[in-house]
């Protein structure tokens, strides 16, 4: 462990990335299908939620009960809808500035590292070509439970080698603001102030984040 070395933890969607235009489109999709009425402010809700968690509530929303089988298949669905959305992504994708942070941590060789709640981090990443950027990902794939859990920071803490009170987390969603508080991290919001208020700091987005602010992260 390298007491006192500072790690950074970037979230995907909504930090990286406005992945989630095409999460709302392939849900609206299904819930088109399903007669079940589904707008962008429902798609605020699953921002940082697991997909299968996403599902369960869908179908609350239609108080629909499902069998095992037929909630497989719709969650299978909606990941190919989603995947065939963002098979065209490139990295004019990419949120303003993230490059220039990302690139700034880089010079100054601090460990980084993606926390999502994405399975589908590591093709997205490389996609818009920042994957070179991560010394790791965790993602959808290696955590058992949800944000504001703190599994997803605490695994990614631990592979930077790096104790959690010395990370710092990027987070859009309110579950990933407590998942990096719970995780005793510096936890960082990226948009709406009023509603990611239990952050340590808030910025709109990287453009307002300069690289003094960064460096200072670092003592
Ligand atoms: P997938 P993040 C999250 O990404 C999204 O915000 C959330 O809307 C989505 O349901 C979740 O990933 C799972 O994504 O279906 O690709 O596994 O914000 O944690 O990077
Ligand atoms: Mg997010």
């Amino acid at each position: 462990m390298n007491m006192g070395r500072t790690g950074f933890i970037f979230d995907l969607d909504g930090v990286i990335v406005d992945t989630a235009k095409y999460h709302y489109l392939a849900w609206k999709k299904l819930a088109d299908e399903l007669g079940i009425s589904f707008t962008e402010e429902d798609n605020e809700n699953f921002k940082g939620v697991s997909r299968n968690r996403c599902l369960e509530i869908l179908l609350e929303m239609g108080d629909l009960t499902v069998s095992q089988a037929q909630f497989s298949a719709w969650l299978a669905e909606k990941n190919e809808d989603y995947l065939a959305y963002i098979a065209g992504m490139d990295e004019t994708e990419i949120l303003p500035d993230v490059p220039r942070a990302l690139e700034h941590l880089r010079g100054r060789n601090v460990p980084i590292a993606l926390g999502s709640a994405s399975k589908n981090a590591a093709p997205i990443l490389e996609k818009v070509q920042l994957l070179p950027y991560f010394d790791t990902l965790v993602d959808g794939n290696s955590v058992t439970k949800a944000k504001p859990d703190p599994e997803v920071f605490l695994i990614a803490a631990e592979k930077l080698g790096v104790a959690p009170e010395d990370c710092v987390v990027f987070e859009d969603a309110v579950a990933g603001i407590e998942a990096a508080n719970n995780a005793g991290m510096t936890s960082i919001g990226i948009g709406d102030a009023d509603i990611l208020d239990k952050a340590d700091y808030n910025f709109k987005d990287f453009t307002e984040i300069d690289t003094e602010f960064l460096d200072d992260l670092l003592r």
